[in-house]
């Protein structure tokens, strides 16, 4: 990840303490300290958004938006408090501008059916880029079985970075939406999101980035990148999992029509004719996931107090050391390369699949991901069937690179015997 110059890199004592505050990282695997390095596929718990989701349950739980008891009054108002919060973190202009989801893949899926289905026909046009997960891929695929738009798919280089050049050429006179993730999962490429939205907004065209990766690594202002929607997962940014976040404009939430049908979208029903309610809570059908909610916000909190531009700097020197140990292994190659990296180091072996390396890195008690990352058109484009991941957290150490370069000598041993 890019240095920020003005934040000095973190001392062993604060990474230690912060460690201190993750109750999992605590135990052994396989007889061997565990040594996490799955954070892009789900981020640990601190103990203080441990805490506010049993505080919840010790104390409030209920229904939200429905009781005039005590306790679902409170429920709700921490349920709101909540979306404040979270509008806060990224800069939100409103907290109704917040629709509460079950995590990313959900919020891309509201706006492929809400907005874009809606407003889309054949011959229409839906820009991607070649770096996606899967989920800001299939949920378009749908809309063009659906409508008969087209898909069109921005290429990347071989160092993982996107075309921008490209891009700029592919948006074009029918393009409905553009759809690309802010920090690539499989590559860790940080994508000039501010770019992005500026040169489609030239043409009107509005634009989804996908913040899985990027929440809880680098600073996020949805004003200042002035994008339509912005989606992302708490999991991944150390809250719990089953609650994730739409950002969108007021003005394009005002405009979609609701997604699903229930409880709480709703201002007046009777048999002829619904009535929706007001924006966010017409996306938002059925009971939420309230401790969900709060749990998220617990996390934001927590992130804050660090501060994000810390751990970015913290993040970004730990991707300096990993990316040189990993290098420097016998037979490896890295995938993903590009000049603006978040700290994630995806890397093949030239003779031994990814697959037996996580299995064997396991019982060294390092946790990576083997596989195509839900991103099996990068595999492809890089062509490998799999990689070996280490993604970075606020947490890891360069001791934590150690030990997987230390696992990756006992793979090599072992293969060579
Ligand atoms: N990537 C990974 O190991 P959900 O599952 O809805 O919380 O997030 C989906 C998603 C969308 N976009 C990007 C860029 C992502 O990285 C992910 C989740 C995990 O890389 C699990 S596949």
């Amino acid at each position: 990840m890019k240095m920020i110059e003005s934040f000095r890199i973190p001392d062993e004592t604060a990474v230690t303490q912060w460690r201190g505050d993750f109750p999992i990282l605590a135990q052994q695997v396989h007889g061997k300290p565990l040594v996490y390095l799955d954070n892009g596929a789900t981020t640990q718990k601190p103990a203080s958004v441990i805490e506010a989701e049993r505080a919840y349950y010790m104390r409030t739980n209920a229904n939200v938006h429905r009781g005039v008891h005590q306790l679902s009054q409170r429920a709700t108002e921490h349920y709101e408090a909540a979306r404040a919060r979270i509008a806060r973190f990224i800069n939100a202009k409103h907290p109704e501008e917040i629709v509460f989801v079950r995590g990313t893949t959900e919020a891309i899926n509201l706006v492929a059916q809400s907005d874009v289905r809606s407003r889309v026909g054949a011959g229409d046009e839906i820009l991607i880029s070649a770096m996606e997960h899967h989920s800001n891929i299939v949920p378009w695929q749908f809309v063009c079985a659906q409508t008969g738009a087209q898909l069109k798919v921005v290429p990347i280089d071989d160092t993982g970075t996107l075309d921008l050049a490209a891009y700029e050429r592919m948006l074009g006179e029918r393009t409905r939406i553009v759809a690309i993730s802010h920090i690539s999962n499989a590559l860790g490429t940080i994508n000039p999101v501010a770019r992005i939205v500026e040169l489609a907004r030239a043409r009107g065209v509005p634009v989804l980035l996908d913040g899985a990766q990027a929440v809880a690594h680098a600073r996020v202002d949805v004003q200042a990148l002035d994008c339509d929607f912005y989606a992302f997962s708490g999991h991944k940014a150390y809250g719990p999992t089953g609650i994730g976040v739409l950002y969108a404009k007021a003005s394009r939430l005002e405009a979609m029509p609701p997604w699903q049908g229930g409880g709480d979208m709703i201002r007046s029903v009777t048999f002829e004719k619904t009535e929706y309610n007001a924006i966010p809570w017409k996306f938002e059908a059925g009971t939420p996931n309230i401790a969900g909610a709060i749990g998220l916000a617990a996390a934001l909190d927590y992130i804050d107090a660090i501060g994000i531009d810390v751990i970015s700097t913290h993040e970004a020197d730990l991707l300096a050391y990993a990316t040189e140990a990993v290098r420097r292994l016998p037979q490896v190659r890295l995938i993903g390369t590009a000049r603006e990296k978040a700290a994630i180091v995806s890397f093949v072996h030239e003779s031994i699949h990814a697959h037996d390396i996580g299995s064997i890195l396991d019982h060294e008690g390092v946790a990576v991901r083997a596989g195509h990352h839900c991103a099996m058109p990068v595999m492809q484009r890089f062509g490998v069937p799999a990689t070996v991941r280490a993604s970075f957290a606020l947490y890891n150490t360069r001791d934590d690179v150690d030990a997987l370069i230390r696992a990756m000598a006992k793979v090599q041993e072992i293969f060579d015997a």
